[in-house]
């Protein structure tokens, strides 16, 4: 496959937008190459300017969870628009999503719709130092919680010192409130509330991590958390924007069988449009402007384009709640063909699988968290990324990120998937 136009589309980009994307991510920088720009995508394929067809493992980073142009969700986009996009004032549409959302997550009264992933998990942890009027927060190392100053922290000396802004713009005066610690590690979160005792408003955590590959806790990690928070009277905040509406209808809660105090959600809740929120108990969110003393605002927060393609998403998963297991079963059927061609060829791998999320990493160790996530070579993954891109197969650009299975994959994109990487590892 060719990707000329592409190219060039990319240089003209760079002229006028800072790197040629407008998220770091898509520009390759991990993978080397230059992005594809993609024209048009239905189902389980993306149509770049190039006319390849693309089988698609990324689907927008998580909300094309059915694939791309799905008839309902756009159909209720196309219908809504006609009415207009924003009015700025209540609409029954965010009733009504907020109904549908309360009615499939567990232990949530009350729901805030944001714009952004970022947005719901900066404004979360505001509502958790507003409620307990607490200041520092704990976050685990190799866990995205969006782009907030709050969460651009790296491990200071040691792994649970204080934060160090790990980017220019972050000031030191935020750092000192965000303690990090190893994910799965629950000695050094214990460690953080006796270092800092009644200090904590919060612990922030994805249940499931995607953002170094995809990591499933060790069993007694995030109920480990919990108890810790109880003991401390800290709020535990599940950062669900990539699981939320994904694992299963509950999310992470559900599939895991853990409860936190607030739920952040992204991606598919917004069914392709920007949403985000975060939800939690009532006596949490009354705590929220304007009944309570939190603020929180947004101009298009709840418009009614967005939230119709939210609603015609989640009635979708909620009406057939079969998805979920489908989209598992087409995960797992990946899992075990791309590991018995890896493990044919002998090729040191590791492959993560939690539901529909997947990550390969070419390690021979397990991977668990940030520091064994990058331990795996990177090398190995750019050739392999660069390798399925040539055979018309879309995974991320990162070795650090998850691949999202969507319910339109066939079993034949799946085979066609394995075929690929066999064709690939066998060269090696
Ligand atoms: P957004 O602000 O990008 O909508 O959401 C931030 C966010 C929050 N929490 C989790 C667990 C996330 O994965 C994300 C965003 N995910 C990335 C992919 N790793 C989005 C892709 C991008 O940054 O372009």
């Amino acid at each position: 496959m060719q990707y000329k136009r592409s190219s060039a589309l990319f240089s003209e980009a760079q002229q006028v937008i800072p790197g040629g994307v407008n998220s770091p991510v898509r520009a390759f920088k991990g993978v080397g190459g230059h992005p594809i720009f993609i024209n048009s995508a239905k189902g389980a394929y993306l149509y770049d300017e190039d006319g390849n067809q693309l089988i698609d493992y990324i689907n927008s980073w998580g909300p094309m969870i059915l694939g791309h142009a799905h008839e309902p969700v756009v159909e209720a986009i196309t219908t809504t628009a006609k009415k207009g996009t924003s009015f700025g004032t209540p609409t029954i549409l965010e009733t009504e999503i907020a109904q549908l959302a309360v009615s499939m997550v567990p232990n949530i009264d009350k729901i805030r719709f944001v714009n952004s992933g970022t947005e719901a998990c900066m404004s979360a942890v505001r509502l958790a130092r507003g409620y307990t009027s607490r200041e520092k927060i704990i976050k685990f190392a190799g866990c995205y919680h969006g782009h907030s100053d709050s969460f651009l922290i790296q491990a200071g000396s040691g792994a649970i010192t204080l934060g160090v802004p790990n980017s220019p713009g972050v000031t030191a005066g935020t750092a000192k409130d965000t303690l990090l610690a190893d994910f799965d590690n629950l000695a050094q979160v214990a460690e953080l509330f006796k270092n800092h005792k009644d200090e904590i408003a919060c612990i922030i955590v994805e249940p499931v991590a995607g953002n170094m590959g995809c990591i499933r806790p060790s069993s007694g990690f995030l109920e480990g958390l919990r108890t810790l928070c109880d003991d401390h009277n800290t709020l535990l905040i599940f950062d669900e924007v990539m699981t939320g509406f994904r694992l299963a209808k509950g999310g992470a809660q559900e599939l895991l069988g853990v409860q936190a105090d607030i739920i952040t959600f992204g991606k598919v809740i917004g069914g392709g449009l920007p949403v985000g929120a975060f939800a939690a108990r009532e006596e949490i969110m009354n705590y929220l402007a304007p009944i309570g003393p939190v603020y929180q605002a947004g101009t298009l927060s709840g418009n009614p384009l967005a939230m119709a393609a939210g609603i015609a998403m989640l009635k979708e998963l909620n009406d057939h709640p079969e998805i979920f297991k489908s989209i598992a079963a087409k995960t797992e059927r990946l899992h075990l063909g791309m590991e018995s061609v890896l493990k044919k060829h002998n090729i040191p791998s590791t492959i993560n699988r939690v539901g529909s999320m997947i990550s390969v990493h070419f390690s021979n160790e397990p991977v668990v968290d940030f520091a064994s996530a990058a331990a795996a070579s990177g090398e190995r993954f750019n050739l392999f990324f660069h390798g399925l891109l040539a055979q018309g197969i879309y995974i991320a650009p990162s070795a650090f990120e998850t691949w999202f299975i969507s319910d339109a994959l066939s079993n034949e994109d799946i085979d066609k998937t394995v075929r690929a990487v066999e064709h690939i590892v066998s060269q090696w």
